[in-house]
């Protein structure tokens, strides 16, 4: 058992099982103590609700930061989600140098788009600015979309070839990413899964699950935390990735059928199956 840190800046949605209402349970689950900075407190998540809250704790990130210096509080991890504007994106940077513990490791999930489209608030101008962000981690977590809007590539949902692949996985390399774990991939419609691409080594593994006949919010947002849970307690970045698949892929049957529940996914219930996976 590890007394790793981890440190998850993202928002608060108070309805809607996403970022940090699922990471901090789900990293909690895998046994390693998280340490949150909310980036802004929204009512709902912005993806299918409409007239939600939205309270920006932009200017809070660097005041909470300078309290953490000045007690000496460090991270062995800084994982990244959903940010509200450029500034945050800025504001990560000066995290990623104050904060992290030296050799501490930098996890991004762009969290910024899906099925082709930006989330409501985001522009070109932001994805560019997450490009630069993934360009300093060790870890990126970018779905197909993410992937495009950030390599100004074009979006395919499904029946992806191996050429578009390994295309999009030589544009992130380029962004300067370490490690890159590409989800969404999918080459023939039954199938989706993800690649998990060493970028030093040039070693690129794939996993798949049957493709789950149903869709909710929330899933990147669960399977980062349960990556990062992952690897802080020392499984290999491919475990860790396959397991996260696993676990969103259960949570996802957990749902599927209850059309009141496409606001997120049931993870709770498959967090038995996430730690007794971890614990093996
Ligand atoms: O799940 C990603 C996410 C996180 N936070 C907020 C969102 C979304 C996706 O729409 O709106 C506020």
């Amino acid at each position: 058992m590890t007394d790793a840190k981890v440190m998850t800046i993202q928002d608060i949605s108070c309805y809607g099982q996403c970022s940090l209402t699922v990471a901090l349970p789900i990293i909690s689950a895998c046994g390693i103590e998280t340490a949150i900075l909310p980036s802004a407190v929204l009512s709902t998540h912005t993806g299918g609700f409409t007239n939600f809250t939205f309270h920006d704790l932009t200017d809070d990130i660097p005041k909470i930061m300078e309290h953490w210096m000045s007690e000496g509080i460090k991270f062995e991890c800084i994982y990244t989600g959903y940010l509200g504007s450029l500034t945050q994106i800025k504001h990560v940077k000066d995290l990623f140098r104050n904060v992290l513990k030296e050799g501490g490791l930098k996890i991004v999930d762009p969290a910024m788009a899906d099925n082709g489209k930006l989330y409501y608030g985001f522009d070109i101008e932001y994805a560019r600015a997450m490009a630069g962000l993934c360009a300093d981690a060790d870890i990126i977590l970018p779905n197909i979309t993410e992937a495009c809007f950030m390599c100004d590539k074009e979006f395919i949902a499904s029946n992806h070839t191996q050429g578009y692949i390994d295309d999009l996985l030589t544009k992130l390399k380029e962004l300067g990413a370490k490690n890159i774990v590409l989800k969404g991939v999918s080459y023939e419609d039954s199938k989706l899964g993800i690649v998990v691409y060493n970028t030093e080594t040039d070693e690129k593994d794939e996993y798949f699950n049957e493709r789950v006949a149903w869709t909710s919010h929330g899933t990147g947002d669960c399977y980062a935390a349960a990556l990062t849970g992952a690897v802080l307690q020392g499984m290999s970045l491919y475990d860790a990735a396959a397991l996260a698949a696993d676990f969103v892929v259960e949570s996802l049957k957990l749902t599927k059928g209850d059309d009141s529940h496409r606001y997120g996914v049931k993870f709770e219930k498959a967090l038995p199956m996430l730690v007794e996976r971890l614990n093996k």
